[in-house]
């Protein structure tokens, strides 16, 4: 007897909170499907922003192995953004390859290629882009037009002509 009055607190119990839950769920649920419904709108492709957000991350994990600059002082003295004399990505036989993080700057490829320079040929419709910045030591936000130990590097992956993007920021310090 006891037994059985208990099983019917509960089930009243659960009952009431099953109606809580159901009423819970459908208000949170209004704001996210009006959410989807506008990325849906502006054509957005879920499956390529997939693809062009790890496009992005494979070539700024590429880029933030490389040291820092190719001035080994610190700070440095004679830096200047970009490649140093030939150096390529790739390299080649009478060239380095790119070995510091700036030599990315000004970046643009169109298919993506490997680092050997094969093209990635499943993802012909994308373009990769790197900008490189020197940034203020107690602003990372703030771009700087002197030498500083703070590098950030932009990575934008763009398709569909270039009117859809992801962009992708990470900061490389001198130490
Ligand atoms: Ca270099
Ligand atoms: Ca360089």
């Amino acid at each position: 007897m006891r037994l059985f009055k208990l099983s019917n607190e509960i089930a009243g119990f659960t009952l009431a909170e099953i109606l809580v839950a159901v009423v819970v769920i459908t208000v949170a649920l209004v704001p996210l499907i009006t959410v989807l419904g506008q990325g849906v709108k502006r054509g957005k492709d879920p499956q390529k922003i997939t693809v062009a957000n790890m496009l992005a991350q494979d070539l700024m994990e590429e880029i933030m192995c490389k040291k820092f600059d190719e001035d080994p002082t610190s700070p440095d003295t004679t830096s200047r953004l970009g490649p140093d004399g030939l150096e390529t990505r790739a390299g080649n036989p009478t060239n380095r390859n790119y070995d510091d993080v700036d030599d990315f700057d000004g970046f643009n490829e169109s298919p993506p290629r490997e680092v050997d320079n094969t093209i990635m040929t499943e993802y012909t419709g994308f373009r990769r882009r790197v900008i490189v910045d020197y940034v203020s030591e107690t602003n990372l936000d703030l771009v700087s037009t002197s030498i500083t130990r703070f590098k950030r590097v932009t990575v934008t992956v763009s398709w569909e002509n270039d009117t859809q993007s992801v962009v992708l920021r990470a900061i490389k310090g001198n130490y």
